[in-house]
């Protein structure tokens, strides 16, 4: 049965912000958020969703090729969010249009990226841009907030090149209770 590897840094970095969002979570409800939300009652919305790939999309499709420009693809995003302390993003390489909840899914993540409100924030501005590469050696790396790029190795998700797959953009509330999905066609090339 095929596993998914998921570097260890990764899975330090998604406890680091799941931390960090718990605790700006409980600095909120001991008075500091000081909006008229709470994280309980926060609302998420996607705007937008979209991946820029290694050239133009053919027929909705997006191509992400290792072999050009380095593989350099981005995912952008527009989240609309009332909930006072930030939001929750990942996204998910998935063969299908489901995302699978779960580490132990199928599907494996390639970002995370934690949207706090605040000075200490990387997300400022209304739409989001994470730079993210595709190497020929089968990992995607992708720009986050911390000191290191996060790294996955999807050579287990990719039988053969090229290979059809999707992109799926979760974005959710502080307390991960309310989450809404876009999702994107691709091509690992
Ligand atoms: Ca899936």
């Amino acid at each position: 049965m095929p596993t998914t590897h998921t570097s260890s840094f990764s899975s330090f970095s998604f406890g680091l912000r799941m931390a960090g969002l718990a605790l700006a979570a409980l600095l909120s409800a001991c008075g500091g958020g000081g909006g008229t939300t709470s994280p309980a009652d926060a609302t998420v919305t996607i705007r937008s969703f979209s991946v820029n790939g290694t050239g133009p999309e053919v027929s909705g499709v997006v191509p992400i090729n290792a072999s050009v420009n380095n593989g350099e693809f981005s995912l952008n995003w527009d989240v609309d969010s009332d909930d006072p302390v930030g939001y929750w993003t990942d996204t998910v390489l998935s063969a299908d249009t489901v995302r699978d909840s779960g580490s132990a899914g199928p599907d494996v993540v390639i970002h995370q990226q934690g949207c706090l409100v605040g000075p200490l924030s990387r997300c400022s501005g209304p739409v989001q841009s994470f730079n993210c590469r595709f190497t020929t050696d089968n990992k995607i790396i992708c720009d986050f907030d911390g000191p290191y790029p996060q790294e996955n190795f999807v050579g287990n998700f990719i039988d053969a090149l090229p290979k059809s797959a999707y992109l799926i953009f979760r974005a959710c509330t502080s307390l991960i209770d309310k989450c809404q999905t876009q999702t994107v066609a691709i091509e690992l090339q």
